[in-house]
């Protein structure tokens, strides 16, 4: 039995197009409380949360979309996320974008210092999210979490990163859409990164595999932070930016079921979802399922699913 705490976190600051603020209130309609409690699980929901006021500073870059509002939302996710883990429950961010990983990892990784114990992130992700303000060219801030509480420098005004994730703790999984200035610094890293190549020729239960047994091995926190566009989008369309080639149902749920089996996971984002895009909920259901799966949902125990 797990303390799942429900956190409302309708970010739509990361980027310019507008709709993941939905996206909280889409997966209660999908049933994600009822779900969880069916599994035997403690819940409780805080509602959605709102950012703290905060302003940009001058050194930002111009060309960044909302910064001031992104700042705001990591000081209350982060928060948000040390005050979950330290009542012994297991936080669930219903996003809104991806910009809000920013606080939830800073914030778990200040909850694993407290305990003496090192905090893991698995990244399930089309993108590497390793922009920092000054690489972006898009100034969406949705592409720069990862590089943020890994203590990449140049995110004037936002929270000191006290605790950066060093790079060795990182594994991202899914990559197909990566820009050059991140490939480099990812090329030239510690982080485990896995592509759709290496995904279609070794499968995707290996690096997890690898990546789960080292997280049990330092007895580990670990969060992970599940992006919409790490699924294909032929049953998962409701995204801003589609990207073709992503896992399938089938990689997902595996993915997901040994995350279950590992006992591991310590937190947990859902993000990008954008209601605005979707059809008849079906991608709000999915993503309800993966993270009911990750919970110990078994595949043939799950109720049958209308997906239209
Ligand atoms: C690109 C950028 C991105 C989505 C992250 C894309 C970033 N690297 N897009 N998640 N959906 O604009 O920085
Ligand atoms: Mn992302
Ligand atoms: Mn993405």
């Amino acid at each position: 039995m797990t303390n799942c705490i429900l956190i409302g976190a309708p970010v739509d600051s990361g980027k310019a197009r507008r709709g993941c603020l939905m996206g909280p209130d889409a997966y209660r309609v999908a049933g994600i409380a009822d779900a969880l409690v069916e599994l035997g699980h403690g819940l409780s929901d805080m509602g959605n949360l709102s950012p703290a006021p905060a302003e940009a500073p001058a050194s930002l870059p111009e060309h960044l979309v909302a910064p001031a509002e992104t700042i705001g939302w990591t000081v209350t996710l982060a928060d948000a996320a040390e005050a979950a883990l330290a009542n012994g429950g297991l936080p669930i961010f219903l996003g809104g974008d991806h910009s809000l990983s920013l606080g939830s990892v800073a914030g778990a990784a200040r909850h694993a210092a407290t305990q003496g114990r090192p905090q893991f992130v698995l990244w399930l992700d089309a993108h590497s999210d390793y922009h920092t303000p000054q690489t972006t060219a898009s100034g969406n801030l949705h592409g720069t979490p990862l590089a943020y509480v890994a203590g990449e420098p140049g995110f004037d005004g936002f929270p000191e990163v006290s605790h950066p994730i060093p790079q060795e703790q990182i594994c991202i999984i899914g990559l197909r859409s990566v820009d050059t200035p991140e490939r480099e610094v990812m090329q030239a890293s510690n982080i485990r990164y896995h592509d759709m190549r290496e995904i279609d020729e070794s499968g995707i239960a290996r690096p997890l595999a690898a990546f789960l047994d080292t997280v049990k091995r330092a007895n580990g926190f670990l969060h992970v932070s599940l992006d919409v566009d790490f699924l294909d989008p032929s049953f998962a369309p409701a995204v801003g930016t589609t990207v073709p080639g992503g896992a399938s149902m089938r990689e997902a749920h595996l993915v997901m079921e040994m995350i279950s089996d590992s006992g591991l996971m310590t937190s947990l984002d859902l993000v990008e979802l954008n209601p605005f895009l979707d059809e008849r909920g079906r991608t709000a259901q999915v993503m309800v399922d993966l993270a009911c799966s990750a919970l110990g949902r078994r595949v043939f125990t799950r109720p049958t699913r209308a997906y239209s």
